[in-house]
């Protein structure tokens, strides 16, 4: 049985009928489209992760072995499993294994900790969390020791690689029962995770049909089809890598997905090289680094035919040194997790491309642009941008007081942007309503930033505001108002754990502490 406190995310009937009778929806699910993949492409690959390779047939196989082993451990269809891997092979036989269980992924990026996964597996019920042991010198078993103390119903801990006490390994999960039937394609699919503009981050129902449509439709905008690879230099669960068109986009053009280890480019230029990568996506950034990098490169990257630049503002003078540096074609997309995304057009004049942030995907996205009061701004004023159509929610998982300050009563979404409508219907950002900074792509809550510098008994009161960065676009400050107390009595060493070491009766033990401090400085070699 599914679970019945996660609701089909319902468009109203008259518009859920206008976008399947338009083709948008089609009733397809992800892990219907796994299979018909692995019967059309079967020995095709579908995934490069070094010198892993796997075939679609084999991705398949793989995925199955997941979704049984998955179930076995007693998950029910319906449950929510916080999804937290990097980017490596074990991400897609992951992810379609929870869709061919009836599982619905929480999609964690790699850099979330204990704050932002207490608050995900709490909100999200999710009762197991996937992880990989280590990643880029940081180990992830004792922080899922940690978010499982603070988050009851969080059951089973699995690791791909090697599990730590009470864990089990992702390898070792064996097939268990028969797999349920193919879901509801209007059933939310998984659950995406707001860049959020206030408080903690929200998480985003989104359905088979709705993202089926969005990543199909994008393929088809970027052109992919069976001989394309896409790079993905982004962590594999940001909606940009995943949806735009992504791996799920790639995967669903019967394409290669080629998973980067982290972005620099040397690692980036090498593989592109190496794989004959067709197409990626980066931050502005980013975008900038490789473009220094470029010209020096020893690595053949002619490959390459559209690089796309999204996540954040990305400046004119910067965008047009793409195709002269990087002899490919710009993409700037234009996305949120919560639906809409805008591309320019591949064959589009340069002029467009390097000055605006595209135009919708569906001729069914519907755009308003308001002014402060709620009227239509003049024709190509700044004004708030707000959206709804067959691929934009309609509301967040569990949220009464973020669906009444983000969706208006006829379903629209309000982005929190101010753009522009240009003449041919390209949207220009001009920047963000609200409290939110925007680091690289990364969105940043100042909200909740402010609430964790509050918890701080040194601090009387707090505001987190951005900064212009020329690298990042955007960086955060924070103004804090100390307690007032006296300068001598701060402490001057401060050092971030996990947890702590307790005495028999539970009390946090000073005496290990210490032990541990002079451990530490003893291995230095510095003075205890
Ligand atoms: C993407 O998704 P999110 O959910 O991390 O962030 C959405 C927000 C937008 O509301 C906007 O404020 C900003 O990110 N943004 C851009 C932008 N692309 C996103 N601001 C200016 N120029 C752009 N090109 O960031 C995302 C999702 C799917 C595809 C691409 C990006």
């Amino acid at each position: 049985m599914q679970n019945n406190d996660m609701p089909r995310q319902l468009w109203p009937e008259e518009l859920a009928a206008r976008y399947r009778e338009k083709g948008y929806w089609q009733g397809e699910t992800f892990g219907r489209m796994l299979r018909d993949r692995a019967a059309a492409h079967g020995s095709r690959l579908a995934v490069v992760d070094g010198d892993t390779r796997w075939t679609y047939a084999e991705l398949l196989d793989r995925a199955e072995a997941a979704a049984g082993g998955l179930l076995s451990l007693g998950l029910q269809p319906g449950d929510r499993v916080i999804l937290q891997l990097p980017n490596i092979a074990a991400f897609f036989p992951a992810v379609f294994g929870l869709f061919l269980a009836g599982l619905l992924p929480v999609f964690a990026l790699p850099a979330h900790r204990q704050s932002e996964l207490i608050h995900l597996a709490r909100k999200a019920r999710a009762k197991a969390l996937v992880q990989a042991d280590r990643h880029e010198g940081f180990d992830y078993r004792p922080l899922a020791l940690a978010v499982q103390a603070e988050a009851p119903e969080l059951r089973h801990l699995v690791v791909v690689g090697e599990p730590g006490p009470g864990m089990l390994a992702f390898g070792d999960l064996r097939p268990g029962p028969a797999l349920p039937p193919d879901p509801d394609p209007q059933s939310v699919a998984f659950l995406q995770i707001s860049g959020g503009s206030t408080g903690l981050p929200k998480l985003i129902p989104r359905t088979h049909d709705d993202y089926i449509y969005s990543c199909r439709a994008s393929a088809e905008i970027c052109g992919l089809g069976p001989e394309s690879v896409f790079l993905a230099a982004l962590p594999v669960a940001h909606n940009f890598t995943m949806s735009s068109p992504g791996v799920f986009g790639t995967l669903h053009a019967g394409g290669r997905v080629v998973l980067c280890p982290n972005p620099s480019p040397e690692t980036a230029f090498a593989l592109i090289a190496r794989e004959g990568v067709t197409i990626t996506g980066v931050v502005p950034p980013l975008a900038l680094l490789w473009m220094q990098a470029a010209p020096k490169t020893r690595h053949d990257l002619s490959s390459l035919k559209v690089l796309q630049v999204g996540g954040a503002k990305f400046i004119p003078e910067a965008a047009a040194r793409v195709r002269p540096t990087l002899g490919c074609t710009l993409q700037q997309v234009f996305g949120m997790a919560e639906g809409l995304v805008n591309y320019t057009r591949l064959d589009e004049p340069e002029g467009i491309i390097v000055s605006t942030q595209g135009r919708p995907i569906s001729p069914d996205d519907e755009i308003l642009i308001l002014d402060d009061a709620g009227n239509p701004v003049a024709e190509g004023e700044p004004g708030h941008l707000l959206t709804r159509g067959p691929y934009t929610i309609r509301a967040y998982h569990d949220d009464p007081a973020a669906n009444a300050r983000s969706f208006t009563e006829d379903g629209f979404y309000r982005t929190g942007d101010i753009v522009r409508l240009l003449p041919g219907g390209h949207l220009s950002v001009q920047g963000r309503a609200g409290d939110h900074i925007n680091r690289a792509g990364e969105k940043i809550s100042a909200e909740e930033i402010e609430d964790h510098l509050l918890a701080h008994p040194a601090v009387f009161d707090a505001a987190v505001v951005s900064i212009p960065d020329p690298f990042l676009g955007e960086r955060s400050c924070a103004f804090v108002r100390s307690r007032g107390l006296a300068e001598f009595k701060v402490p001057d060493e401060v050092v971030f754990v996990t947890g702590f070491a307790t005495t028999a009766v539970g009390k946090v033990s000073r005496n290990q502490l210490r032990a541990d401090l002079r451990a530490r400085y003893l291995n230095e070699g510095k003075p205890a």
